[in-house]
């Protein structure tokens, strides 16, 4: 089976899932691509040999559309993603699930009514070879019970509409994905601990942050966000349990030993550093959708984030220990023990 894909969003991370969708993922085409921005529809559609839709009206529930693609900004998501769901439309949404905790819920309860998954949210650090291996490594116990998490996510720079609630909501979304997964723990509370700034960029903006989690285990996760420190996309992970620790290994680059120094590469971009992850993400996620068992990160998760989310962001703003209250996971989202 084609999985016949329509695509809302055709930005950045929207036109590259299209030419992955066309030329790197097997059993998937793209038939049909809007985005509010018609020039770069037109463009990206092109480049796909799919039609131009007016709006995400004209592609979720259309005929040549078996699945979407939701790679529209935040505060899109959750209309395309409920429009979905109503259709019975598997639909694969880039994060955030939503940018409000009241939209998050809703397609959580919209999920739930229709009594079977439909959503997955593009958390790719579960898809990276790296964090695979790490994931296993601490499920076969090989370094005891988990005791602390040590995670950086560095930019080399971010645009001046950057903001400082966007480290978290943007940025170590990821990491607060990754560590619930990696830990099979949930994040209890949120601090945010501000350090001297650096002068590279916007007044506006605290850069960097920690964040400190606690887990509902004890377990305490630090995540420090440095999305201008210049020097390229660094993403590092220590899991240190009772017996040992594993590290994210770095992706692998040629050490250059020359004129006196030995040196490797650091990626510059997030497409680079992940582009693999982003590969096996979609690859999954269409052979899920042919599978007719939607799988990986769900909505659950994408609510999860916002609720964490929202619970950081508080935090940086009072300087306070702040609860997330994420709550229970309904039966729905149960995960079997060998899922992403
Ligand atoms: P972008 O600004 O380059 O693209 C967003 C596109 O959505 C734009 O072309 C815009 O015109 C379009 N758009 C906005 N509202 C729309 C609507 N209602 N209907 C149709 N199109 C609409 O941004 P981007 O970097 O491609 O990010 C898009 C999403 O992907 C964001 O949610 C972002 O957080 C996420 N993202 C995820 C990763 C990752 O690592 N998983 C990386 C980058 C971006
Ligand atoms: C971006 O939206 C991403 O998701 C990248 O993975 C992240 O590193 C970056 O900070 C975000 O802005």
């Amino acid at each position: 089976m084609t999985v016949k894909v329509g695509v809302v969003g055709a930005g950045m991370i929207g036109a590259d899932h299209v030419r992955r969708l066309t030329s790197v993922v097997n059993g998937a085409e793209v038939t049909a691509v809007t985005d509010i921005d018609t020039d770069r529809a037109a463009e990206v559609a092109a480049s796909a040999g799919a039609r131009v839709a007016p709006s995400g009206r004209e592609v979720i529930g259309a005929a040549d559309v078996d699945a979407v693609l939701v790679a529209s900004w935040g505060p899109a998501h959750a209309e395309s993603v409920l429009a979905a769901i109503d259709a019975g439309t598997p639909v694969f949404c880039e994060k955030p699930l939503a940018t409000t905790i009241e939209d998050c819920v809703r397609i959580v309860d919209a999920e739930t009514r229709h009594g079977r998954r439909l959503v997955q949210v593009g958390f790719m650090r579960r898809y990276d070879a790296g964090y695979r291996a790490m994931r296993r490594a601490v499920a076969a116990g090989e370094i005891g019970t988990p005791l602390m998490a040590h995670c950086a996510h560095r930019n080399p720079t971010v645009p001046e509409s950057y903001h400082s609630e966007m480290a978290t909501h943007d940025t170590a979304i990821h990491e607060i994905d990754a560590v619930r997964w990696l830990l099979d723990d949930e994040i209890a509370s949120a601090r945010v601990l501000r350090p001297r700034r650096t002068t590279r960029r916007f007044d506006h903006l605290q850069d960097p942050q920690v964040m400190l989690f606690e887990m509902l285990s004890g377990a305490r996760v630090d995540v420090e966000v440095f999305v201008n420190c210049q020097y390229g996309y660094d993403i590092r992970c220590e899991v240190v349990g009772e017996t040992g620790t594993v590290q994210l290994a770095d992706p692998e680059q040629p050490l250059v030993r020359s004129q006196g120094r030995a040196h490797t590469l650091v990626p510059q971009h997030w497409k680079d550093r992940f582009g693999a992850a982003y590969d096996l993400e979609i690859q999954e996620w269409v052979d899920s959708v042919a599978a007719g068992r939607a799988a990986g990160p769900s909505a659950w998760d994408g609510y999860a984030a916002a609720m964490i989310g929202d619970a950081t962001v508080r935090a940086l703003h009072s300087g306070d220990l702040v609860g997330a209250g994420v709550g229970d996971r309904p039966d729905l989202y149960e995960r079997a023990a060998d899922e992403t």
